[in-house]
């Protein structure tokens, strides 16, 4: 099935429909940080992934988005004060997205966008983005999905956006069908008050390769990739017993094995992928260091050289001391510390 059929069946009644008012509609989703990592698709054109995944929130991280109707027969997109190209990766994605939903073809939107997040460091900015964009378009056009259903409709831009819909822990659940409408985030009902994750930020250049060519030539390529489907099985159940047990070791210990297993699967794919940066391998020691010294500490990776630690708020002063750069975000109440 594709996207676009697909979209149409979501909309029902709904599809080609311009909304009576006319007015602007706002959203905010926030940024997540995978602790089990979605790495492989099993339909590329809708973002089905071959396994579930499991993140959480950082709710000072995201985008904001204005959306309207643009009277000035164009589509505009805002980033961040400047206007964006329509030369860009960026506004192809956007308008690709966005003529799923264009009711008429003499129909333009102006996008005002806010992301705290930045773009293409492995941060997933494209998560809170299209998150965001799909909460305002439910707003302008009046559908009234719930917050499942526009998870379907966001992982359709990109997949990691599905578990952006919420704050917290969100698992996405793979599903089954081929259609996808069993494939979406679904939020755990556990917090966590002094579980933190710093930022440590080594670049916020483009990547050389998005990542999602680079699971897409992982799956292609890696014979480790075989492997993945179990790991990811395994690291789930203790990932969860984990968050509902409280149980800090357990989750750290099982987050940072599947960041590696995920990393070593994209060394084995032909040409082998590296994200990591001479910093990121030798933060990686000092991480290693810091915890046969007893302070406990543990890294998850994305597709970036930047690594995400995780940590209890016990142990914040031990371990901004050690890395004086970095970031601490609070997950489960707003705010940077
Ligand atoms: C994750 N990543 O679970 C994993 C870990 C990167 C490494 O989700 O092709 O931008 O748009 O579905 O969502 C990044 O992948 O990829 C990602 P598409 P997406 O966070």
């Amino acid at each position: 099935m594709k996207k676009s059929e697909l979209v149409q069946q979501i909309l029902g009644s709904h599809f080609g429909k311009v909304p009576e008012n006319h007015r602007t509609a706002e959203a905010f989703a926030p940024s997540n940080i995978a602790l089990c990592k979605y790495w492989g698709k099993r339909d590329t054109d809708l973002n089905l992934p071959l396994t579930s995944s499991l993140s959480v929130a950082l709710p000072a991280f995201g985008s904001h988005i204005l959306l309207s109707v643009n009277s000035d027969k164009k589509d505009e997109i805002i980033l961040n004060d400047s206007p964006v190209q329509s030369d860009t990766q960026f506004y192809r994605r956007f308008i690709d997205y966005i003529n799923l939903f264009r009711p008429k073809l003499s129909w333009y939107f102006k996008a005002v966008i806010h992301s705290t997040v930045p773009v293409s460091a492995g941060l997933a900015s494209s998560a809170s983005g299209f998150a965001s964009l799909v909460l305002a378009l439910n707003q302008l056009f009046e559908w009234q999905f719930d917050r499942r259903q526009l998870s379907v409709l966001a992982r359709l831009g990109s997949g990691s956006a599905c578990r952006s819909l919420w704050d917290g822990f969100v698992e996405w659940q793979a599903g089954v069908r081929a259609d996808g409408m069993d494939s979406h985030g679904v939020p755990l009902e556990q917090i966590w008050p002094d579980l933190c994750l710093g930022l440590l930020i080594f670049s916020v250049d483009a990547k050389p390769i998005s990542s999602r060519e680079a699971m897409q030539r992982t799956v292609q390529t890696s014979r480790l990739y075989r492997d993945w489907p179990a790991q990811v099985s395994s690291d789930m159940e203790k990932i969860k017993k984990a968050i509902r047990e409280k149980n800090f070791l357990l989750l750290g210990e099982s987050a940072e094995a599947n960041a590696i297993a995920m990393h070593a699967t994209m060394a084995d794919a032909i040409p082998g992928i590296s994200y990591a940066l001479p910093e990121t391998k030798t933060s990686i020691q000092k991480i290693r260091q810091m915890r046969d010294e007893g302070i406990s500490v543990y890294f998850t990776q994305d597709a970036g050289p930047n690594l995400k630690l995780i940590f209890l708020r016990q142990d914040m002063p031990d371990i901004s001391r050690c890395f004086p750069g970095l970031q601490v975000v609070q997950l489960f109440s707003a705010g940077t510390f």
